[in-house]
């Protein structure tokens, strides 16, 4: 029988942060369960507003958004305490205790990872970060064999779970497979991110059938057609999926390379939302869109043949395993020192 997260984080005995950012108001805690490791991350959750009512304009675009401020928990309704700080000419301001109810407005949402490995704690741990450029011989040299192990060690059960397993089967947004057509097959779900709730953090994964494509680097020109049906499919389902609160020009679809988990599956995020974390940003997020137009013109391999730039973080197993030295030799080579020479008044570089 699987444990609840209840009955779980009771028994949390609390060891250290690993992480803690005041802007995107996430918390991560190491500790244990039952003397296995665990990683509690809690996240405030967003502002209730009663619900994103978008009305048709005259081209019939629902736009502009009003929000309507009507049930207890909208707005300044659910403010039950109010104390000022301060107040200095036309400028207030002040600490509330807002009214919190577990459907209309949660506190925060938890995620539990038990038990949690130690590639799981690097992971989460706060790390300092470092761009790098991999070359296709670095990928053959020190992230395929990576990618080999990570296989050996069966890290992708949660992804074969959702897709022969049942798991998740409740929150399927949508489903697309049949036995003779496999390798068109996907299912589109809420990320294990998102609350559920705000669709302004709308935040939706799709994971595809297909268990050749480990990352962006295995796509392939062939594959092009493949990914602009499957682009066109979730910029249509999507939308209808949610009553076009959101609209497919609205929706930031993405590949993360270095993914966390080496099986090809797509970010589905609504464009208001920054995402927490790096996990929109430049150097981690690859949009659909961009993949699929490299694909013209990128050769036979594909995104083997290309130079990947992207962000990866000091504690992530590949920075030890040969990206640090790769970096060190890249930068050496360009001619960047890594520190900055420092000069005494005389003009002298001192070490
Ligand atoms: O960085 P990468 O592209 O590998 O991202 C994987 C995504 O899968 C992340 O956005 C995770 O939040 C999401 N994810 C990871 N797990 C373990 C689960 C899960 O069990 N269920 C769901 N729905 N999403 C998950």
């Amino acid at each position: 029988m699987v444990a609840n997260i209840g009955a779980l984080i009771s028994k949390f005995e609390y060891e250290r942060v690993l992480d803690s950012n005041p802007q995107t108001k996430v918390v991560s805690l190491l500790g244990t369960i039952d003397n296995k490791a665990a990683i509690v991350t809690a996240e405030k959750t967003h502002f209730s507003v009663d619900e994103t009512i978008k009305k048709p304009g005259p081209n019939g675009r629902r736009t502009p958004i009003f929000f309507q401020c009507e049930n207890e928990y909208s707005c300044v309704n659910s403010i039950e305490e109010l104390k000022e700080i301060a107040s200095n000419d036309i400028y207030y301001w002040g600490l509330a205790v807002l009214k919190q109810d577990m459907e209309h407005n949660p506190t925060a949402k938890l995620n539990l990872i038990w038990p949690a490995t130690p590639v799981h704690i690097r992971k989460y741990e706060q790390q300092n970060l470092h761009l790098v450029r991999e070359s296709p011989e670095l990928y053959l040299q020190v992230v395929e064999p990576y990618i080999q192990e990570f296989f050996d060690q069966g890290r992708l059960k949660w992804v074969n779970n959702i897709l022969y397993g049942g798991a998740e089967a409740d929150r399927v947004v949508y489903k697309d497979f049949s036995e003779d057509k496999k390798d068109d097959g996907f299912i589109i779900l809420p990320d294990m991110k998102w609350d559920g709730v705000n669709l302004d953090a709308l935040y939706l994964v799709a994971i595809v059938y297909r268990a050749d494509i480990r990352s962006m680097r295995d796509l392939r020109p062939n594959d092009r057609e493949w990914l602009i049906k499957l682009n066109n499919k979730i910029r249509t389902i999507v939308p209808a999926c949610y009553n076009y609160a959101v609209h497919a020009d609205e929706l930031r679809i993405f590949v993360h390379y270095q993914p966390s988990y080496y099986h090809f599956h797509i970010h589905i995020v609504n464009i208001r939302h920054a995402g927490l974390g790096d996990g929109v940003a430049a150097g981690k997020a690859f949009l659909l869109e961009d993949i699929i137009e490299s694909l013209g013109y990128l050769g036979p391999n594909g995104f083997m043949n290309r130079t990947l730039t992207y962000v990866i973080g000091d504690n992530h197993e590949l920075w030890n395993r040969g990206l640090k030295d790769a970096v060190a030799l890249q930068l050496e080579k360009d001619g960047i020192p890594k520190l900055p020479k420092v000069v005494n008044k005389f003009n002298q570089v001192v070490d």
